[in-house]
């Protein structure tokens, strides 16, 4: 029988973020063999990267995605993402949580604005060494209601 090592360490699914949003709708997401021809495009840039949206260095705007059709989706690589929980202890000051930003910028790929609902996903801001990563049902509901 299998076993896995305390505290059952394991790599994160990279699907897990857009998983959120394709349990609820009818859409379906798979990885691209090719950057270029890929509806959604995801990519880390620094300072100017070519959009007119240049990022700004660690804090501030920490990512962006524009609307669509776009797909583009932009992770400020100055930032010091932190994967379930685990940050370096040097900049836990400025620690961002990966996925709860992925959920958010994914809404916004598809379709969906801030919400006025503090517990959504969409609502425009979250607390510094925050994880929010659970869809509200005031997402579903914008969600559902596009698609
Ligand atoms: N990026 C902003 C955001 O995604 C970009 C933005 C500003 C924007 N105004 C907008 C996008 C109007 C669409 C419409 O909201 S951010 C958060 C949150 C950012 C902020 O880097 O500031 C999250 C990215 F909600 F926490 F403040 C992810 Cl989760
Ligand atoms: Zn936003």
């Amino acid at each position: 029988h299998y076993s896995f090592f305390p505290g059952r360490p394991r790599w994160p699914s990279n699907r897990r973020t857009l998983s959120r949003w394709s349990t609820v709708t009818q859409l379906n997401f798979t990885q691209s063999e090719s950057y270029r021809t890929a509806d959604i495009r995801i990519a880390f840039a620094s300072g100017d990267h070519g959009d007119g949206e240049p990022f700004d260095g660690v804090l501030g705007t920490l990512a962006h995605a524009f609307s669509p059709p776009s797909g583009f989706f932009h992770l400020d690589n100055d930032e010091n993402w932190v994967i379930e929980g685990v940050t370096n202890p040097l900049t836990t000051m400025s620690a961002v949580d990966l996925e709860s930003v992925a959920v958010h910028e994914i809404g916004h790929l598809l379709g969906l604005g801030h919400s006025s609902v503090e517990e959504s996903i969409m609502f425009p801001t979250i607390s510094s060494g925050t994880r929010k990563v659970e869809l509200a049902s005031d997402d579903i509901e914008g969600i559902q209601t596009l698609y």
